[in-house]
């Protein structure tokens, strides 16, 4: 059994150690050092440039607009307007599943749609080509709706997207509109989720009054169906009498988005993605939103509770009780299987905004020590949390793009509880809105970095030695050489899903499986044998 002496404060200082001062000042606010149980008062850097040169794992701001938030939506033709390189790289490679209804519905998830830009549209503006693409698309498909996505060389020669959006959607008469989510805005794919949000609230948002005919009906935000994560948990929903309106955005369609604001609670998966949905739909029409995760059983089966609770209708609060105690015993009998293989083992993960604080949860589950985690983009609030009662505790680098002036819509508004009730359930200490973000998981002797970079991650493996590393593609060849198995937390590898109580099953198996099995004690990287190589350059 490994146990884990090493002083965090000790790994900083040779982290620290290997950069410039200048860069050594900036690195030093975005690692924290977890020495006591006493984290009250602890804090992380986040949301701010990445030192130039140093090899972040970040992704751009029209990935964190067309792959996350609207890349898993099968009815919407998502055209690049770009090199083709940005559309391909982003052509489902997050692994999004949906599950059209037949064979004939519209579904344009497995096409790759881009401009193409070349080096004359530079030159001379690529406008022309963006409306003849738009209507090649339009002839070829007739889809009901169309976005653009700006990526850098449109933002600087200037190409007007949503002009061009405003012209084609007149002359077709089927929505579209664009975004301005040039790769380079902001500091991460973070600004995308914010400009993504902002469109499609404004947009789409509200267009179909529908109501579902459902007692207990809500949207789930921030939930992305990685794996196939949102099906299991739609299902898991579904069994207690739960019916979703939209996903946000995950086997989702423009039909959903347009009538979401006929549900009765939003329950918000990865706040850091999508809080901004939460707030319009709330501000606008009423629909007060709470915090959920569906990874880990614990998690899962207490936020089934709280949309129980907040319904306040006892049927479904027994309902619920019934579901959890009869998916929770195959998931007990697994942790009794496995734990005795995977206890006392370490683990790191560094994940975008969310799952390197939601999975840690599965870890401890079968014994495991999270020795080391961080996001790649997330903001202050996602490691320090956001308290709403008493006070609000948000970053105020949250809201660091131009805010949409969202009122309450008069004709619509329709606060889903009165002030009383909504006081009521306060009092129970029902927990609206707040959460507690990564710092309360974080154990006395962990590490907590921000914006990773590649001498930092391998700074820690040769100093912490974990038993796994869970991250992303861009680490993971790099982890592996090292002998050390990587568990992809982005994509799943070719996993999944991992949500719900099903998942978590999948996940325990899967880190059993991959603790222990042989083949990494084999492993030699070239570096173990011959420290230097030298390159040889042949100028002829
Ligand atoms: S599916 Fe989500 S859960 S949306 Fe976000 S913050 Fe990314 S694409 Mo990669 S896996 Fe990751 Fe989160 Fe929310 Fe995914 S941890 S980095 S932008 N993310
Ligand atoms: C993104 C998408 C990504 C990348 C994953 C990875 C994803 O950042 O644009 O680095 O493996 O989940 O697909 O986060």
């Amino acid at each position: 059994e490994r146990t884990h002496t090493v002083n965090p404060e000790e790994i900083k200082k040779e982290i620290l150690a290997k950069y410039p001062p200048k860069v050594a000042r900036k690195r030093a606010k975005q690692i924290t050092p977890v020495s006591s149980d006493e984290k009250d008062g602890l804090k992380v850097g986040a949301n701010v440039r990445t030192v130039p040169g140093i090899i972040t794992q970040r992704g751009c701001c029209y990935a964190g607009c067309k792959g996350v938030i609207m890349g898993p939506t099968r009815d919407i033709i998502n055209l690049t307007h770009g090199p083709i390189g940005c559309g391909f790289y982003s052509w489902l490679t997050r692994r999004n599943q949906t599950r059209p209804p037949s064979d004939d519905a519209d579904n344009y998830m497995t096409y790759c749609f881009s401009t193409d830009m070349q080096d004359q549209d530079i030159v001379f503006g690529g406008e022309k080509k963006l409306k003849a693409a738009i209507q090649e698309a339009y002839d070829i498909f007739k889809p009901k709706s169309i976005s653009i996505f700006s990526t850098c060389p449109v933002g600087l020669i200037g190409d007007d997207v949503h002009a061009v959006a405003r012209e084609m959607k007149e002359k077709l008469g089927i929505n579209i509109f664009g975004f301005s989510c040039e790769g380079y805005k902001g500091v991460s794919q973070s600004a995308g989720h914010h400009i993504a949000n902002n469109a499609i609230f404004t947009h789409v948002v509200g267009l179909d009054d529908t109501v579902m005919d459902a007692k207990f009906k809500i949207n789930l935000l921030g939930e992305y169906n990685i794996g196939g994560d949102g099906f299991v948990i739609e299902e898991l929903l579904n069994k207690c009498g739960i019916e979703l309106v939209s996903t946000f955005s995950g086997n989702s369609t423009m039909d959903q988005f347009a009538n979401c604001h006929t549900a009765d609670l939003n329950a918000v998966m990865c706040h850091r993605s999508i809080n901004y949905v939460a707030d319009m739909l709330e501000t606008k029409y009423g629909i007060p939103w709470i915090k959920v995760s569906f990874l880990g059983p614990t998690s899962t089966a207490s936020s089934l509770r709280k949309i129980a609770a907040y319904f306040e209708d006892q049927e479904l609060i027994d309902r619920v009780e019934a579901v959890i105690a009869e998916e929770m015993a195959p998931v007990e009998a697994k942790i009794k299987e496995v734990k005795p293989r995977c206890e006392g083992k370490t683990a790191m993960m560094f994940v975008g905004g969310s799952r390197a604080h939601h999975y840690q949860e599965l870890f401890r589950d079968i014994g495991m020590t999270v020795l080391s985690a961080g996001y790649e983009f997330a903001h202050r609030d996602d490691y320090e949390g956001r308290h709403v009662i008493p006070d609000i505790k948000i970053d105020a680098d949250s809201r660091n793009i131009e805010e949409l002036e969202i009122e309450p819509d008069d004709t619509r508004y329709n606060p889903r509880k009165t002030e009383e009730e909504m006081k009521a359930l306060e009092e129970k200490g029902y927990p609206f809105k707040a959460y507690d973000g990564m710092i309360p998981e974080m154990e006395k002797g962990s590490l907590i970095i921000d914006d990773i970079s590649q001498h930092e991650t391998e700074t820690l493996i040769a100093m912490y030695k974990p038993d796994i590393f869970c991250a992303g593609i861009k680490e993971k060849y790099a982890v592996q050489k090292h002998g050390i198995p990587m568990k992809q937390l982005h994509s799943y590898d070719t996993g999944g899903p991992y949500a719900s109580f099903e998942g978590a099953i999948n996940f325990f198996d899967e880190i059993d499986r991959m603790l222990n099995a042989n083949i990494w004690q084999y492993l030699e990287a070239p570096w173990q044998k011959n420290p230097e190589l030298s390159a040889k350059y042949n100028w002829e």
